[in-house]
């Protein structure tokens, strides 16, 4: 056999583990079924270890008034974790930090921020925040991402 074929086998043999069902993370997306930078978003979270469950909505702020989701806070689609919301084009490294913080009932990207996952429009960007909704209803920033 070959050095460099036996090489391939052997890098498949260990990076198989890494990709297993079992290790991906489940989040529920809810979204209106025309809503096409919703798909791009979960694609982004698929692309960073989530396993999303797609739900198609006839009634979207239904949805989320339901899971308690501030109108300030507002965005297109809506996901839930661990029992916490996500609101919007939130990056995924934001979503698993979410998994951590008991004292967030959910973060949003209020609004559709040029440039965020999801967002990218001909490579044009603009400053965003990441506001965390409190237990006792306050909006704190979790984290800001600059126009790049
Ligand atoms: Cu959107």
């Amino acid at each position: 056999m070959k050095t460099t074929l036996r090489l391939a086998l052997l890098s498949a043999l260990f990076t198989a583990p890494l990709i297993q069902a079992a290790d991906l993370i489940p989040i529920d997306v809810h979204r209106d079924a025309n809503c096409g930078c919703c798909k791009h978003w979960i694609s982004h979270l698929e692309s960073n270890g989530f396993k999303v469950n797609d739900h198609v909505e006839a009634n979207m702020s239904e949805v989320k008034q339901r899971l308690g989701v501030a109108p300030r806070l507002g965005s297109c689609h809506t996901a839930v974790i661990d029992g916490k919301f996500v609101e919007g084009h939130v990056p995924a490294e934001q979503v698993l930090a979410l998994r951590k913080r008991d004292d967030l009932l959910g973060i949003a990207a209020p609004g559709m921020p040029l440039g965020s996952p999801g967002m990218e429009v001909n490579g044009r960007s603009e400053a965003y925040q990441v506001i965390g909704l409190t237990r006792d209803g306050n909006d704190v920033v979790v984290a800001e991402y600059p126009a790049h």
